[in-house]
């Protein structure tokens, strides 16, 4: 398998509390490259694009609230499989159910406030990358 990239979101819950590097500490431990990364602050409009696909969900306009309460950290992470090597990594959407050592296990606050953003396919990949990143900015 050849190099796969893939987008990540180091959420407000975790930004607020200053866990970025011991997050990013997992990422690499488990064999992925931090290709690009900002810390930046959503607008409401941004955060209802990005989550365009949960609109018709019931707790869609709570996770908008909730993405545009504190900077995040949006980043680009490459490696072998890395779309579901960080999905690995992040471990399950609610902590409750994520495995020992995952990143929503031990830092996640509860289903909404579960620290990370992970992509779900390469398509998906490929778009949020670019919703957030031009090609200059990512240094492979
Ligand atoms: P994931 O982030 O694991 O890909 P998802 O795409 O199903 O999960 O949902 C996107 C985000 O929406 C998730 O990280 C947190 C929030 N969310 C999902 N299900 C929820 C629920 N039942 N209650 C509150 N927030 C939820
Ligand atoms: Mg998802």
């Amino acid at each position: 398998m050849a190099l796969e990239r893939t987008f990540s979101i180091v959420k407000p819950d975790a930004t607020k509390r200053n866990l970025v590097g011991q997050i990013v500490a997992k990422f690499e431990e488990g064999g992925l490259r931090v290709i690009a990364q900002k810390r930046i602050q959503l607008t409401l409009a941004q955060a209802q694009t990005f989550y365009g696909v949960h609109s018709e969900r019931p707790f869609f306009d709570e996770l908008c609230e909730f993405m545009i309460s504190e900077p995040i950290v949006v980043q680009v992470l490459e490696g072998e499989n890395a779309i579901a090597r960080n999905r690995e990594i992040m471990g399950a959407t609610n902590p409750a159910e994520a495995v020992a050592g995952t990143i929503r296990k031990e830092f996640a606050l509860s289903i909404g406030e579960n620290s990370v953003h992970g992509s779900d396919a390469p398509e998906t990949a490929a778009e949020e990358i670019a919703f957030f990143f031009s090609g200059l900015e990512l240094v492979g």
